[in-house]
């Protein structure tokens, strides 16, 4: 078994925040840095050791900051640069460091790169992005947007197209382009002089697309798949290699890229042990278990079964060669309970615990979503008007306008799916607007905050949240949840999800969950419980929705 090289990242929970729905501070109606900073003390509390910081930079907000107009400026509604570096004192100061969320794949169609770009075709900046002539008349290639519409947005100003394969606010960068690389690696250069502590890497697999931009010889939907042109590209691993020698050697920084749809041989060389690229890769084959007729967009929910596959496929495919990170929620997923358990009043809290006790005692570096601790769920939205997200309404405009789905099939497959599911207010107590704001939210606040808040929790032993703060400690405590190997059991049980934690020559840990919620059969009583959702147990079964975690040996 190859020796663990001990990070503090592979030790470390890190905590998600989207910051534009944390907390308000200025009563705008939208969460900003002096809210985050007001709200240390909770993280503190919940015991995290680092936070993933969704885009703060200065944006138009297009696709809610992920459409970067200047990387060295904080956003106007998040407040200045003195609010960050108060925030970034602050947290250090109680021992959580500050991960930045890098979008380089893209930046804002108002960033200074590409109003330059665009002001003429010998312009010193045009190469910094892709400007392709039409193709018999039409766009220069059949690729779709990721937000609806074409991959390409034509420009009267000097007749030609530029890429995006997001929304037609976030032209790509051309990273085959010595220039761009120079001006991103010094701008990260400049953040971590700055003393943040790491970066998570927008679409880090898509920055090196196919030199000819092809088209998809056989587009499926209304448009190509980039796809195969795009993900995991001829110079992705060269380019994340240059970036690792020029700016991440030598630093002791939290790194994780978001590659999305890539195979294990390809998450063991971006994450490999050798450390010569990212300390560890966000995969999504968990979280897009269910492909229907339109992609994500469905109303279809994961089985058990499937998500073992996978995530058994993913700690045993990684073991001993490369580091996993491990999720079920962030601000593009629907929420973990709705989506992978049971929010029925009945079960929510029972389902919401034994989610976290599935994934936080698996090996890899643990992320909670800002409001999972709190077992905070889909927004259940029922009007089209309640949304804000550029690729819930995109998707909408498109699906339904191809009549691919009626618009009651399309609005129940957004109550499924939609990123805003995860995107309404954090829900701090059973005041107005959740305690989120004194002003009105940019987006609705779910009706259920009165049920669901910080405030009925943090100091309830047998909430979600100090359950979290238990998955938590246990991770601290036992090198075992940390450095153990992953061994899977039951791997046919129709109701059962369980492992073991074997830390070679020391101890072990078995981990049982019932994903059901009925009682099953379950020979799991062999050891000592050192955590579970249930305070009283049953031989040979277990309860609706029960966790257990036990030293075996
Ligand atoms: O997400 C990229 C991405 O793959 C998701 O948009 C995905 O396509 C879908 O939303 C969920 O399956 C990153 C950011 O996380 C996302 O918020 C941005 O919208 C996107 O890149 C563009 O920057
Ligand atoms: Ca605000």
């Amino acid at each position: 078994m190859v020796k663990e090289t001990k990070r503090w990242w592979k030790e470390a929970v890190v905590y998600q925040i989207y910051p534009r729905s944390f907390a308000d501070s200025n009563g705008d109606g939208i969460g900003d840095l002096n809210g985050i900073t007001a709200h240390l003390d909770y993280l503190q509390l919940l015991g995290v050791d680092a936070i993933w910081l969704s885009p703060v930079y200065q944006s138009p907000n297009d696709d809610n900051g992920y459409d970067i107009s200047d990387y060295r400026d904080i956003m106007d509604e998040f407040g200045t640069m003195e609010d960050f570096d108060r925030m970034l004192a602050e947290a250090h100061k109680r021992g959580i460091r500050i991960v930045m969320d890098l979008v380089v794949n893209h930046t804002s169609d108002e960033h200074a790169w590409f109003v330059e770009s665009r002001k003429s075709r010998e312009n010193p900046y045009r190469d910094f992005y892709f400007w392709r002539d039409s193709k018999d008349g039409r766009e220069p290639n059949n690729w779709g947007s990721c937000f609806g519409g074409s991959a390409w947005e034509y420009d009267e100003a000097t007749d030609q197209y530029y890429l995006h394969l997001f929304s037609k606010k976030q032209p790509d960068l051309n990273w085959d382009n010595p220039a761009v690389r120079d001006a991103v690696f010094d701008m990260m250069n400049w953040w971590c002089d700055k003393g943040i502590d790491g970066f998570r890497m927008d679409v880090i697999s898509m920055i090196s697309k196919e030199p000819e931009l092809p088209d998809d010889p056989a587009p499926k939907g209304l448009y190509g798949d980039f796809n195969p042109f795009v993900n995991c590209g001829p110079r992705v691993h060269e380019y994340i290699q240059e970036m690792n020698r020029r700016v991440l050697s030598g630093r002791d920084l939290l790194t994780v890229g978001e590659t999305g749809n890539i195979s294990i041989e390809e998450a063991r060389r971006f994450a490999n042990a050798d450390e010569s690229e990212l300390g560890m890769i966000f995969q999504f084959e968990h979280v897009e278990l269910t492909p229907g007729r339109a992609g994500k967009w469905t109303t279809e929910k994961p089985t058990l079964a499937a998500l073992r596959k996978s995530l058994n496929k993913w700690q045993t495919g990684l073991e001993g060669c490369a580091w996993n990170s491990l999720y079920l929620d962030n601000h593009d997923q629907p929420r973990a309970v709705s989506r992978f358990g049971n929010d029925s009043p009945e079960f929510r809290v029972r389902s919401a615990k034994m989610l976290a006790t599935m994934l936080h005692m698996m090996k890899g570096t643990p992320y909670i979503y800002q409001g999972e601790e709190l077992g905070m769920t889909n927004a259940g939205f029922v009007s089209l008007e309640d949304y804000r997200d550029i690729e819930s309404l995109g998707t909408y405009r498109d699906l339904v306008g191809a009549g691919v789905y009626t618009p009651e099939e399309m609005m129940a497959c957004l109550q499924e799916i939609s990123r805003d599911n995860a995107r309404t207010p954090m829900q701090w107590n059973d005041s107005e607007n959740a305690g989120f704001t004194t002003g009105t939210p940019w987006i609705r606040v779910n009706d259920n905050y009165r049920e669901i808040n910080a405030a009925a929790q943090v100091d309830d032993p047998d909430s979600v949240f100090s359950y979290y703060r238990a998955l938590i400690r246990l991770r601290h405590e036992d090198p075992a949840v940390v450095y153990g190997t992953f061994v899977p059991m039951l791997e046919e049980d129709p109701a059962v999800y369980a492992y073991r934690r074997v830390l070679e020559g020391d101890h072990t840990l078995a981990v049982y969950c019932n994903f059901t919620s009925e009682e099953v059969p379950c020979g799991w009583d062999c050891g000592e419980v050192l955590l579970s959702n249930y305070a009283g147990h049953k031989a040979d079964l277990l309860q609706p929705y029960e966790a257990i975690v036990l030293r075996v040996g």
